[in-house]
């Protein structure tokens, strides 16, 4: 409403001072920032980061007796001047992901290819979840100039394809959990073995153009987190019609959110009737004892009778 008023202001303000003066030029509108530039600007930004930072690599390497397994970050100079930079880090893995610029609500049509790098300072024990999948996890998430803006220091259970950014899912389900949760006797528990590292996101696979209000994520912006990949559950089953999340992402391009049978306000993961027959997937499929999933497909149209609204 402020804004508004402001905005308001600011035109009436322009309009007044060309009144008169037929070689003003007219009031500039910036057009949104496009996708494939943001990218290139913030793959620039994330490299000069990792070239010019380190991370505490030698107690990860060879751990003191008391050492906690928390990564401390700072900048190469001075006492510092001879660590060996992130970048040239072996630990140090990037994977190139396509985004669609109209996840972000535009028009423009643009696919435009991100680099997520992520860096994992200690491997897991256990296995890696999917993207498909519930994670016990704690995470410390900061702008590159250091600024914190979220975190979680005891264990939460977050969904990787539910209201996460792409960057983050993709990079939690490079790390291997541990062991846990182990009863300490006193109502707490502990994690032993599990994954730690980093993941550097660039805001194409952040929120881009649109960080929630009050976060403290400027537009544009890339992030990092710090995490602890502690526990998961195995073929979660998000919206409980039977089928494993993960084997509900039918074009297998690793991103839940873009399947979507029935075209209604859900994908298929989050959907407890995927062709919208009226039928619930759990009675259009069938689940042995040992928990194996079969489809049937009564019409043999080769669409299985959960997928397909006339059968
Ligand atoms: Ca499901
Ligand atoms: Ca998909
Ligand atoms: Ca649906
Ligand atoms: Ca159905």
């Amino acid at each position: 409403m402020k804004m508004n008023r402001i905005v308001a202001l600011l035109l009436l303000l322009v309009a007044f001072s060309c009144k008169d003066d037929d070689d003003a030029p007219a009031v500039e509108v910036k057009p949104p920032r496009l996708l494939s530039e943001v990218a290139v600007e913030d793959d620039a930004k994330i490299k000069e980061y990792l070239k010019t930072h380190f991370y505490n690599h030698e107690e990860f390497a060879n751990p003191p007796a008391d050492f906690d397994f928390k990564i401390k970050i700072d900048r190469i100079a001075g006492d510092n001047a001879d660590k060996i930079p992130m970048f040239d880090q072996e630990e140090l893995k990037s994977e190139v992901i396509t985004v669609l610029s109209s996840a972000f609500g535009r028009t423009d049509g643009e696919e435009v290819s991100h680099t997520l790098y992520y860096l994992v300072a200690r491997e897991g024990t256990g296995e890696s979840p999917t993207i498909g999948d519930n994670v016990v996890l704690q995470y410390e998430g900061s702008l590159l100039d250091g600024v914190l803006f979220d975190g979680w220091s005891t264990p939460i259970k977050e969904y990787l394809s539910g209201n996460l950014t792409r960057g983050y899912g993709n990079g939690v389900k490079k790390f291997k959990s541990g062991t846990g949760p182990i009863e300490n006797g006193d109502g707490t528990v502990s994690y032993e073995g599990y994954g730690v590292g980093l993941i550097f996101i660039p805001s194409g696979l952040g929120y881009f153009d649109k960080p929630r209000e009050g976060s403290g994520i400027p537009k544009h912006e890339p992030l990092i987190f710090k995490i602890d990949v502690l526990a998961f559950e195995k073929d979660t089953d998000f919206d409980g019609d039977g089928i494993p999340s993960i084997l509900e992402d039918l074009d297998g391009d690793g991103n839940l959110n873009n399947d979507n049978t029935d075209g209604d306000a859900g994908a298929n993961h989050r959907d407890i009737d995927d062709d919208n027959d009226g039928k619930p997937t759990r009675d259009e499929i069938e689940i042995d004892d040992e928990g194996n999933i079969t489809y049937p497909d009564t019409d043999g149209d080769g669409t299985p009778d959960y997928l397909d609204s006339d059968s």
